[in-house]
């Protein structure tokens, strides 16, 4: 009878010996998968937020019941260079958003783009604000702008637009890209004179 009770007591001790130490070990487990992820914290934690404007033409006005407006964004790894101006060369993959006569929609170029409140429209400018994650978060962005018409016809685009292109591991970027005066094939309205480019943490 008493043996049989040392027998236990021996056998709790154990079970409590093997529960505390691996309760230990979860917790040193824990304490190092913690640390380790401490020093790149930056991936996803910090939230960025994209600001970009567009500003035409002071003879012209947002005229979206003739033509729309664009910004096309390339974040693949491997490119290289920005957008063309050319809607036809645009790949599936390139994230891009619209404002057309229903407002401002945001998708990728080859499945569908959906209408979201991301942007506003004033009389002779247009600005976006878009989180950084929506893009998934990528290093480097080329961009264009690009003015069009409803059937293919491109009436402006940025003529340098390598200059909008953004790395986002600058604190604080900010740019304001030029473009020619008078250059648009669609008249004032489509004629796009700046472009504004703010990253903010
Ligand atoms: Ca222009």
């Amino acid at each position: 009878m008493q043996i049989s009770l040392i027998k236990n007591k021996k056998k709790k001790t154990i079970w409590i010996k093997a529960a505390i130490n691996s309760l230990l070990i979860m917790i040193i487990l824990l304490l190092i998968s913690g640390c380790a992820r401490w020093p790149n914290g930056g991936d996803g934690d910090e939230k960025k937020l994209l600001l970009i404007r567009v500003d035409i033409n002071e003879n012209g006005q947002i005229n979206t019941d003739l033509g729309k407006y664009y910004i096309v964004f390339d974040t693949r790894a491997g490119a290289s260079q920005p957008p063309s101006y050319d809607r036809e060369d645009w790949k599936d993959e390139y994230y891009y958003i619209m404002l057309d006569n229903m407002g401002f929609c945001f998708g990728q170029w080859g499945s569908s783009c959906q209408y979201t409140s991301i942007g506003i429209k004033g009389e002779q400018y247009f600005q976006i604000n878009l989180d950084l994650d929506s893009l998934g978060n990528p290093k480097k962005i080329f961009m264009n702008v690009i003015t069009a018409d409803g059937n293919g016809e491109t009436y402006d685009y940025i003529g340098n637009p390598s200059d909008l292109t953004i790395d986002t591991s600058i604190v604080n970027f900010n740019k304001v890209i030029q473009d020619f005066l008078g250059d648009s094939s669609g008249g004032p309205d489509f004629d796009i004179v700046k472009v504004t480019i703010t990253l903010v943490s």
